[in-house]
């Protein structure tokens, strides 16, 4: 049998965030998350779940990096809860807050696993929400003060730090679809919360810079490819506009410091202003950095529909996969978008900060789980990245999403992601489940049999 192999310096590691495993909401001086309050009041969330718990890995976090290293992760991404560390987002500090990540990123150097932390993972302290969130521009300021206490406190262990996950997520599916916290269903108010994100993102890789760090500092994206349903030039049209909404709108400003023309014009048709934006703004927001990342799940699929505001519909093909999220399994789409990051974006090296899949998994009656279509999702997918590396891709690593089952946002627990199985209802036991074995034999041959 023939291997797939991949470059001797490719990191292979998973992911999660902070709101998602860690619990412990209102322990060690911690501050409300707008998470907290979101999932607090019900009717939000499926079965009214919420992360008060989730997986303990607050109190957990030794046997979870003994796991990671059983598994042999080369890096682990985890988020810091900004609450945790300013429980009203700015002002004073919270001491046990710093000390909960000191200590887990000390695991992880003595189990030889690279950290690799991301600022924001969406769990914002509702004391800033109270006045304005990321709609108000003083947040990126605070954010950028937090992101300096970081650097700060943990600058000297932590090598790669990313400032953002899913900007797009944040904005939209948070203040335009009201599906996440803090729930808005407002689009001014989105763009200007996607605005100040970015402008947040900038100021953060400045201060990364002025620290002095020997690391890297990137962003997040959550990317996927678009496809036109047919060859017509409506869907052509549709196709653009997705990808200005979903791509675009975060990749020009952060690549080429402007934001997608024809998206912009049908904004200011709608809107005299769509959002506030300073001079200056777009060179902040462009200012260089050492890596991308991106999460990639799914395709997308469009055709041409004027009753649609931005012009297009999303369909789903027939006659293929699609996981439990009901997300198309599709992993040429992961092939084509980084060819075209690295064909229009950047050749600066890429990784895959997320990518992975939901199933309905179940413990086995030999006490195991053998999650088969996962391991399948997955060896798909290291192939896809593999045909974009052979084609000159400068993918430099692979994050799986996700380390371990977890909150799932709207969906609560009903959606497990994980390679590790967590048994909530039996004393959060943790089972590595055939992915993780998977990826055990993946990271030891650093490839993949054929
Ligand atoms: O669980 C999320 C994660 O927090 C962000 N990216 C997508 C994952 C799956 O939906």
């Amino acid at each position: 049998m023939t291997m797939i192999k991949f470059p001797e310096k490719f990191e292979w590691g998973a992911a999660t965030a902070s709101y998602q495993i860690e619990g412990a909401y209102n322990e060690d001086g911690k501050g409300e998350s707008i998470w907290d309050r979101f999932t607090h009041q019900k009717g939000n969330i499926a079965n009214n779940d919420n992360g008060d718990v989730a997986c303990d890995h607050y109190h957990r976090y030794q046997q979870d990096v003994k796991l990671m290293q059983e598994i042999g992760l080369d890096t682990y991404r985890f988020s810091i809860a900004w609450p945790r560390i300013l429980p009203a987002g700015k002002g004073k500090i919270n001491q046990k807050g710093i000390d909960f990540y000191k200590n887990l990123v000390n695991k992880l150097l003595e189990a030889g696993i690279k950290p690799a932390a991301t600022l924001y993972h969406w769990d914002l302290p509702q004391k800033l929400q109270d006045n304005g969130g990321w709609e108000n521009r003083d947040t990126a300021k605070y954010f950028n003060e937090y992101a300096q206490i970081m650097y700060r406190e943990l600058g000297d262990l932590v090598p790669r730090w990313i400032t953002h996950n899913e900007p797009m997520v944040v904005s939209m599916v948070g203040n335009l679809w009201g599906e996440h916290a803090p729930g808005f269903t407002d689009p001014q108010k989105a763009l200007q919360v996607a605005h100040n994100l970015l402008l947040s993102h900038g100021m953060a890789v400045k201060s990364f810079r002025e620290s002095g760090i020997d690391g890297q500092v990137g962003i997040t994206l959550n990317l996927n490819h678009v496809y036109p349903k047919t060859n017509s030039t409506e869907d052509q049209l549709a196709k653009d506009y997705c990808d200005a909404f979903n791509n675009r709108w975060f990749l020009d400003p952060v690549f080429k410091a402007k934001y997608p023309e024809k998206l912009m014009s049908l904004y200011q048709n709608e809107y005299d202003n769509p959002f506030e934006m300073e001079k200056g703004d777009l060179e902040i927001i462009s200012r260089d950095i050492d890596f991308l990342g991106i999460n990639y799940y799914s395709r997308a699929v469009v055709e041409y529909d004027e009753s649609e505001k931005l012009n297009f519909k999303t369909v789903k093909p027939d006659g293929v996969e699609y996981t439990e999220m009901d997300w198309e399994v599709y992993p040429e789409g992961l092939t084509d978008l980084l060819l075209r990051l690295n064909k229009e974006y950047t050749k600066a090296p890429i990784f895959i900060t997320e990518n992975g899949a939901a199933y309905d998994d179940q413990i086995a009656e030999d006490g195991q789980v053998h999650d088969k279509k996962r391991v399948e999702y997955l060896e798909e997918h290291f192939k896809a990245a593999k045909q974009a590396i052979e084609a000159g891709v400068n993918l430099a690593g692979y994050y799986i999403w996700s380390l371990m089952d977890n909150f799932e946002w709207a969906y609560g627990y009903d959606k497990r992601f994980g390679i590790i199985f967590i048994d909530y209802e039996n004393e959060q036991t943790r089972i590595l489940k055939d992915s993780a074995k998977l990826l055990q034999e993946v990271i030891a041959k650093n490839g993949l049999d054929k």
